[in-house]
Parts: C-alpha cells; structure tokens; sequence
C-alpha cells in the first residue's frame, strides 16, 4: 500500500461470514480494504457460510474461529505493507445479538497476550470460554424464554416500551436466560459476557471492554430511557448479570488504548486509541451517511428493511419492530424495522407473470396507473414479522372498499406486489415515528434498489425523492467513521456533530447521487391505497 498523508481510522466488521476491515483518511476516503473468508480460509472450523447448524434451531459460530480470523486479517494487512503505526483510532462492528461467555482463565489470558505466540494458540491453551460456540443472530431456540421474559413483565408491551423491542430468540438477554436455565454451571463458570462487537473490542484492548448503547439494545436488557441495564429484568435472567456485562458507554466512548501484542506484533502505535465497538446495523446506518433525523433508508434485499433516526421523544416504543439507542448521538433513536418476504416474493411474481426479466415487468407496470385502480395485493412467501401473519405462500387481495376479492388480473398483482409492500413499510415506519422530514429523501439499497421503476414507485408513495446509495461494506466503514469521530471527541473533549465533523464526506455522497422525483399527482391514490392497508390489517393479521 502507497504512503497514506493523514491520520488514519480503521473499522473492521465481524460479520457472519468474514471479518473485514476499511481504513480511511481524515477526509473519510477508503484507502484499503480486505477480509478473511471464514469457510474458505479457516475450513478448520468446518462452518458453512460462517455457522454450525444443531438440532433444535441452534445456530451458533466458534469463538476461536473469530480470534483466529483477526491474526489473519492482520497478517494479510502487513503483508500489503499497510501503515499500521498511521493509525491513530479503531472501532468496529459486530453481526448484533450473537455473545462471547469468558471464563476467568481467559481474562487472565487475555489481560497478558505475549506477542510470540498467535492469539488463537494462546486462548486455546486453557479453557478461555465457557461456551466454545457463540449463540449468534440466527439462533431461533430460546421461544420458551421469550414467553417467559414477557410474562414476568406482564406482556410484550411493557417489555418493547422498556427496552425498545419485544422478546426475540436471538436478542441476548433470552440466549442468557437459556444458558442460565438448562446449563447452570456454565452460566457459573461465565466471569464476563460479551457482545461479538465488544469481543472484538476486547482483543484489541487487551481486557474486557463495555458494551456500547446502541447494540447493548438489542438483548432485551437495556432501558431505553436511563441508558442502563433494567435492574429487574436483568436479575429475572440471571444472577449477577449486570456484573457479568458490565456498564455499558455511549458508542462514541474512547475505551482506551490498544494492547502492546498489537504494537509489537504488528506495528501499531502505541497511542492508538479504540473506540466502543457496536452492532452492524448501527455502523451501516453511519456508513450510509444518516447523521440526523431528515432522511429515512429502506434496505431491499433478501429481507426489507426501514430505518432511520427520530428524536428519542418522538419514537413509539410499540410492538413491531426496535428501537435502538443511535450510534450517532445517544439522545436519537434508531428505529429500524426488518420484514422477512423482500426479494424472493418479487422474484416469485417475476418468475410466474412475466418472461421473467425486470425488462418485461416493468412493461407489465406500464398497463396500470399508479395506485392500482384502487386493487391492493400482500404476498408472504414466509410468516412475516411486520405485519404479522401466520402460515407460508399466502397472499391477499382487496379492491377499494376493503373487500377480499378471488384473484386479481396478471398486472394488478404485478403492480400489487410492489405498492402493497412499500405502503406497508411507509404505515409501519410511520407509526413508529419513523418518517422522513419535509426537506428528506427516501434512500434505497440493496439489490431491489437497481431498478428504476421501484424506485418510481417509492418516490411516489413517500411523496419524496428517492436516491439509490451503494455503499461498499457499510458496516465497516461506518465503523471507521465512528472510530474517528469517536477519537475527535476525546481530543476535544466534548460530544461533536457527526453532520458537522463530515460535512464534506456528506456534500460528497449528495453530489453523486441520482434522483428520482415524485409524481406529485399521485399523492392522494397512494394515501387512499396506505389507508386501505390500514383498514384491511386486521383480515390479514388475522386480529378480527
Ligand atoms: C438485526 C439482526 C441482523 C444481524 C446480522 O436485528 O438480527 O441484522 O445484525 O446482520
């Protein structure tokens, strides 16, 4: 790698399949990347796409694969001739609710790491972790614990107005309770617990590090409101937990400086400083550039995703979906609302009414206006969380009045399915408190963001311009942006803007985006159809 001119930030991301870093400058320029694969090049762990599947809908990845990953990573890093002693803050992401249970043989493992030795060798040689597999975000076996947390605070309600979200298997505080539960000598023999963020943060740190607010939200621990773990919660799924977390910090909290295996091994400076680690949900949100309430993303994928930031005093700590505290500034809110049937329903509907190519559906919109002729179509490949419906390939048509109809035309339910997913998204985000402010822009991602009819359609549901935005490993580089933020504001020891601080990287992002506008005429259709959504909710949750 050429000789860099400024201070340099790096961000890594561990994620389910790789660990991947990004290096910027201080005008948040990337000037490296790279990972590791974890089934490719550590194919010791035998993990498919980065997990081991067991019985009883366990998903979990090894500890050891991730520590063996990050020597890798920076062996790769030297080898490239990267300037490691250039930089001058590290931060990172971490897949969210997946967690690390440390025995105190590997705190003290971890508190006198020799720089003769691998990481990975030297945490192998006792027992470091009571747990050798992470539960991670995909483990779906703790329902019974899910129950359990929302009967001891008398519903799910209560729960979500806490911490921001109801209970979920992978959310952390019921992947506890499990372990607490059906192996009580683990739980014992766990000194600390740790996020896969934190975990990381702890490598480089030499000693355990805090979990920070915004992915210390997503364990159905934390209250929303003090930035602290919930006392009673907290001793309902175990004791001693809060001791076993510790307190968590603010994302932007410089935790210290890094761990002298990293100096001498590596090359680092000594007065690097690490940053709190978060969730990879937060550090896309900074990597996409949302540093304030204006703008909402939608993230079209596999899944669909909303989410944005809103003043704390403005979100709705309702059922569907969560709210995070933001990795931004600790008194927004990240409100984020993950759907399960994105792309494969839009495919499905490609593949069955079209010759299937996006070229031939979108000549198939163009036979209906915008809006449907007042038809509304919901498709579910699988049971949906947001709105919640039951079963698997079920779909529903209404006309205007809200009455079921049999089966609607090939071009009704090929316009259908896009304007009935993204009213829907519009509804839900709005009654979260999630909507775009009038000078805002709706900005989209992920695959589904290719194709310019939807995004057409978008702009005219949300009545707001939309910007397609592909930001390459977004976590990672929203990790390095935070690093660097982070380590401004312990110069200057007082919290800074992130819009102010980057007012160029953001001037930068807008002068390359592409907009589309909305078709102001369209306005009140979509409005009529959003409120059609509303009224046939309770058919398609099956409520009434
Ligand atoms: C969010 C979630 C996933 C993971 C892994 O709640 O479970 O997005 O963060 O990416």
């Amino acid at each position: 790698m050429e000789q860099s001119k400024s201070p340099l930030a790096l961000g890594l991301d561990l994620s389910t399949q790789s660990l991947k870093v990004v290096a910027i400058n201080s005008q948040l320029q990337v000037v490296y990347r790279s990972q590791v694969h974890f089934d490719s090049e550590l194919p010791h762990y035998k993990t498919n796409m980065g997990i081991h599947i067991k019985q009883s809908n366990q998903v979990t990845s090894p500890v050891l694969m991730f520590i063996e990953a990050l020597d890798l990573l920076l062996i790769k890093m030297k080898s490239d001739k990267f300037p490691f002693n250039e930089v001058v803050a590290i931060s990172g992401s971490g897949q969210q609710h997946g967690s690390v249970y440390w025995t105190v043989e590997g705190k003290k493992i971890l508190e006198n790491l020799s720089e003769s030795e691998p990481l990975v060798d030297q945490f192998q040689s006792k027992k470091s972790f009571s747990l050798d597999d992470s539960p991670i975000w995909m483990d779906n076996s703790t329902t019974e614990y899910c129950h359990k947390l929302e009967s001891f605070l008398q519903g799910p309600t209560n729960l979500a107005k806490k911490t921001g979200s109801k209970a979920y298997e992978r959310f952390t505080g019921n992947q506890i309770a499990k372990i607490r539960d059906r192996t009580p000598n683990i739980y014992q023999n766990t000194c600390h617990i740790s996020l896969i963020s934190s975990f990381l943060a702890e490598l480089f740190k030499g000693e355990f590090a805090q979990i920070d607010l915004s992915d210390g939200c997503g364990m159905n621990l934390l209250d929303l409101e003090t930035g602290n773990w919930d006392s009673e919660i907290c001793d309902f799924v175990g004791p001693n937990l809060q001791e076993k977390l510790g307190k968590p910090v603010p994302s932007h909290k410089v935790l210290g400086k890094i761990n002298q295996y990293f100096v001498k091994k590596y090359g680092f400076n000594d007065d690097c400083s690490i940053v709190a680690f978060s969730g990879d949900n937060p550090n896309s949100l900074v990597g996409l550039g949302v540093f304030d309430e204006k703008d909402v993303c939608i993230s079209l994928g596999t899944s669909d995703t909303i989410f944005g930031l809103v003043a704390s005093n403005e979100s709705n700590k309702s059922l569907e979906g969560h709210i995070f505290i933001s990795p931004v500034d600790p008194k927004l809110h990240f409100v984020m609302i993950c759907t399960k049937n994105g792309s494969s329903v839009r495919e499905n509907i490609k593949r069955t009414f079209t010759s299937n190519t996006w070229d031939d559906f979108e000549a198939h919109l163009k036979q209906t206006p915008p809006g449907n002729e007042g038809y509304l179509y919901l498709m579910y490949d699988y049971p949906e969380i947001v709105p919640y419906v039951e079963g698997s390939q079920v779909s529903f048509s209404f006309d205007k009045n809200g009455d079921k109809i049999e089966k609607l035309n090939d071009n009704h339910i090929i316009r259908g399915v896009l304007e009935g997913k993204f009213v829907a998204l519009k509804y839900h985000a709005a009654k979260k408190g999630l909507v775009p402010k009038e000078d805002g822009k709706i900005f989209v991602t992920g695959g589904g963001s290719k194709n310019k009819e939807i995004l057409q359609i978008l702009a005219n549901i949300f009545q707001k311009e939309v910007c397609t935005i592909q930001v390459e490993d977004s976590a990672a580089l929203g990790a390095a942006i935070r690093a660097l933020h982070g380590f401004n504001a312990n110069e200057y020891k007082e919290f800074l803007s992130f819009k102010e601080l980057f007012s160029d990287f953001l001037k930068n992002r807008n002068q390359g985006l592409s907009v589309v506008k909305p078709d102001l005429s369209t306005k009140q259709k979509y409005q009529q159809l959003e409120d059609l959504y509303s009224k046939v909710l309770p058919i398609v949750t099956k409520q009434s």
